[in-house]
């Protein structure tokens, strides 16, 4: 029985139908991706039958029940401040319905420095926690048996005294490492991509890498070695298709590298896990995951794996940070249930969910709850987990899978043609492709093509400010350097020092680095000194911004208040004698450039000097790069909460030194109960996410003195 008489209308009745009511309007929407999507998909449209679930390709999903067997893990990402406060909140979340761990480390840890260390007075314990010693580890996971909990740790940079830490933490909870679940994500090329937590040199930072893959096949037969990660991307900017070439390519290029080192693929393939970023393009993000299984599956048979369970994807996804916002924050809660939604529509293993105040500050306990709750009731109240891949089978979403597996395997043969992923990195492509995604998305949202409810669409008049969690980075620090100075009086230095020396000879020549670590950790050798120990034999390693140019430029084509603030721009240079220079500056461990890299290039594009400085500038650094360049204005980008000290001190400084005439202005996440002590320090402007470009830019040139009129009132004058 059926509605449609086999001689019912066709697609092409359809689109006259269509075309009728809309009187011929085009109604494809063109993606980021290029897709131009239709108003209308049939079985014309989708590719043939995607297979089950359990089975290869897995595009269906990687078990045979999915959640039908076990829900996904409702694993929050978090961190902040010290052990002891990070360790008492999983502790309540736990306690609430959360199923897995995953720590957030702060700055200083990830980049190699014990909280000591003269370059990271801003960041201790401010984006994460502050672990200097395996004794922090302890207490990080107090009354957390380590052999029943999984526990995924965000670290790439310093991977290797952190999981040599975990390691030694484990064997004093009395928990051997075989029983160690969890995961590591260890992916240091996305790194040099986007998240930019590198401390070594690309080499023997892949290096690393392979040591983690041997050792943890090794010894640890329940760790995933590695969470190769889109997320970083997506939130940078990138595309579906540029986030699932790019991890794809990732993790053929760790898997290659492993194997080169003389490792049997099915000896640690089983292992490698994934990580992807999901925004508010629903079915997109669906199809994502399904096309990213599929693409793996592919790839790893193409490298030989044997066993299905190597060829297997799987994956945690977190919600979009990016996608979150500022104004109107309560829509945040909606937004990042849709994009939960899609990553359990797409079959994820494990989720984040983020937080409401996500745009300006760390999760508190009120936030928390419902970030972790949006899960619980997706879990719990809906029905969504009895059935598996209850989307498999719906025309758009498998057209638009296949699409994105073509789409992606193009890009992976402009890789594979540049050598592989490490080659391309250098190369700079991947990153710039991602920068210049960014730019053309902000240039859109800017115009209000994107729409972006409660910001660039129904603003309201009058915003309501959250409480935000705020961390004394300096109590933090203090009570740091205390423990570091007991561990260190307390260990046996001569042993210290010994196994010290035999990591730099390790990494120097041969010798597995993570086995060296551990036995270094045993002996209380700080974070700092065991990254410090490895930096002797590689260096640390340095990158230079190279913001994108004309993206800016040719998303404004034609658009009259830009060519306004163009216009401010060469009048201020006809007054100068050249054109105005802004400094966009770095400071701290924070590595967020996206913020910085749009702005660099728009600036530039509207026909400022743009001088970018480098990322993880000290004040001073700043002040010298400022001088030196005789710019007039400082745009500060500040993404992990280290405004309140470092751009007080650069204010301070640039007085010390004459130069109080230097415009001050700060960008980035930062809430706006830190407005009046910046204002109050001498910061000029303050342009917190969802900020228009176009108006920092008019605000910047009322700063250097140009009478720039109000946004719409010369415009509509000149109608
Ligand atoms: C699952 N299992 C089942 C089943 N479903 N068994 C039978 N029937 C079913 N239906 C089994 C699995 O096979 C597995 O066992 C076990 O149950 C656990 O399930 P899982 O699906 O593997 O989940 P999990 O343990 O949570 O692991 C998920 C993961 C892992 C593989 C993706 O790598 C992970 O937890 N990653 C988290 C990464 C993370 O949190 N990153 C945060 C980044 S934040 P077995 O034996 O097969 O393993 C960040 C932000 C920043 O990066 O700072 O920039
Ligand atoms: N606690 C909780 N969430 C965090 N994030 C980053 N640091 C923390 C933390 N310490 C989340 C935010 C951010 C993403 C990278 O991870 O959502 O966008």
């Amino acid at each position: 029985m059926t509605d449609t008489p086999a001689s019912g209308p066709t697609k092409t009745d359809w689109q006259s139908l269509a075309d009728k009511e809309v009187k011929g309007k085009d109604l494809a929407w063109q993606t980021p991706e290029g897709f131009a999507i239709q108003p209308l998909y049939t079985a014309e449209d989708a590719p043939g039958d995607p297979g089950l679930p359990g089975f290869a390709p897995f595009t269906r999903g990687v078990k045979a029940s999915m959640y039908a067997g076990r829900p996904w893990t409702i694993r929050q990402y978090a961190g902040f401040s010290t052990a002891e406060e990070s360790n008492a909140f999983y502790r309540r979340n736990l306690a609430m319905g959360q199923k897995g761990l995953s720590v957030a480390f702060d700055l200083a840890t990830h980049r190699g420095y014990d909280s000591d260390h003269p370059r990271v007075v801003g960041d201790v314990g401010k984006a994460g926690v502050a672990i200097d010693t395996v004794r922090d580890m302890e207490i990080l996971f107090d009354g957390i048996p380590l052999d029943q909990m999984s526990v995924s740790m965000t670290m790439n940079g310093a991977v290797i005294p952190v999981l040599a830490f975990f390691i030694v933490a484990a064997e004093r909870q009395g928990v051997s490492q075989e029983k160690l679940d969890g995961t590591i994500q260890n992916d240091i090329l996305k790194e040099f991509m986007v998240r930019n937590t590198y401390i070594y040199p690309p080499e023997p930072s892949m290096r690393i890498v392979s040591d983690i893959i041997a050792y943890t096949s090794a010894n640890m037969p329940k760790f995933n070695s590695i969470s190769i990660s889109g997320y970083h991307m997506h939130e940078a900017g990138a595309t579906a298709v540029q986030e699932l070439a790019f991890t794809i390519a990732d993790g053929k290029e760790y898997v290659q590298r492993a194997c080169a080192t003389g490792l049997d693929i099915d000896a640690f393939a089983g292992r490698l896990s994934f990580f992807f970023g999901i925004g508010m393009n629903f079915f997109m993000e669906v199809a994502k995951l399904r096309a990213a299984r599929t693409l793996w599956w592919r790839t790893m048979d193409s490298l030989g794996a044997k066993s299905e369970r190597s060829k297997m994807l799987r994956t945690h996804c977190q919600t979009s940070g990016v996608s979150l916002q500022e104004q109107d924050p309560y829509n945040n809660v909606i937004r990042t249930t849709i994009e939960a939604l899609a990553s359990v529509l797409g079959g994820t293993q494990s989720l984040h969910t983020n937080a409401l105040d996500e745009a300006i500050a760390l999760p508190t306990d009120f936030s928390a709850r419902i970030a972790r709750n949006t899960q619980l009731v997706l879990q719990e109240e809906t029905g969504i987990t009895n059935v598996v891949d209850p989307l498999g089978g719906s025309y758009y979403v498998e057209a638009l899978t296949a699409k994105l597996v073509e789409e992606a395997e193009k890009l992976i043969s402009d890789v594979d043609a540049a050598g592989g992923m490490t080659a391309y990195v250098a190369t700079g492509k991947p990153k710039a492709a991602i920068e210049e995604a960014a730019a053309a998305k902000q240039a859109s949202v800017d115009r209000g093509e994107t729409v972006i409810v409660g910001v660039n669409k129904y603003r309201k008049a009058e915003e309501e400010h959250l409480e935000t969690l705020e961390v004394d980075n300096h109590a933090v620090r203090e009570g740091q350097i205390a423990r570091l100075k007991a561990v260190r009086a307390a260990r046996d230095e001569s042993a210290c020092q010994a196994a010290l020396a035999a990591l730099t000879e390790g990494a120097k020549g041969g010798g597995n680095l993570l086995a060296l670590a551990v036995e270094a950790a045993r002996h209380d050798a700080t974070l700092g000194e065991i990254s410090a120990a490895m930096e002797q034999a590689f260096g640390r390693y340095d990158t230079v911004p190279t913001p994108v140019k004309g993206i800016y430029s040719k998303a404004y084509a034609g658009d009259a208040r830009y060519e306004q603030v163009v216009e401010g721009v060469e009048a201020v240079a006809r007054r100068l004698g050249r054109s105005p220079r802004v400094m966009v500056a770095k400071m701290g461990q924070d590595g967020h450039d996206r913020g910085a890299n749009v702005i660099a290039s728009a600036f530039a594009d509207m026909g400022f000097e743009v001088i970018s400085g480098p990322l993880f500038q000290t004040p001073s650094e700043t002040r010298d790069m400022a001088l030196a360049n005789d710019v007039d204005a400082i745009g500060a980008s500040s993404l992990a909460a280290g405004h309140k000290t470092l751009i007080p001190e650069l204010i301070q400084l640039l007085k010390e030194a004459g130069r109080a005439d230097i415009k001050v202005v700060a960008g980035g996440v930062i809430p706006p109960q830190d407005y009046d002590f910046l204002r109050e320090a001498g910061v000029q402007g303050i342009y917190g996410p969802g900020s228009n470009v176009v108006e920092c830019a008019a605000d910047l040139l009322r700063l250097l003195g140009h009478n720039m009129p109000p946004v719409g009132s010369e415009l509509e004058a000149d109608e």
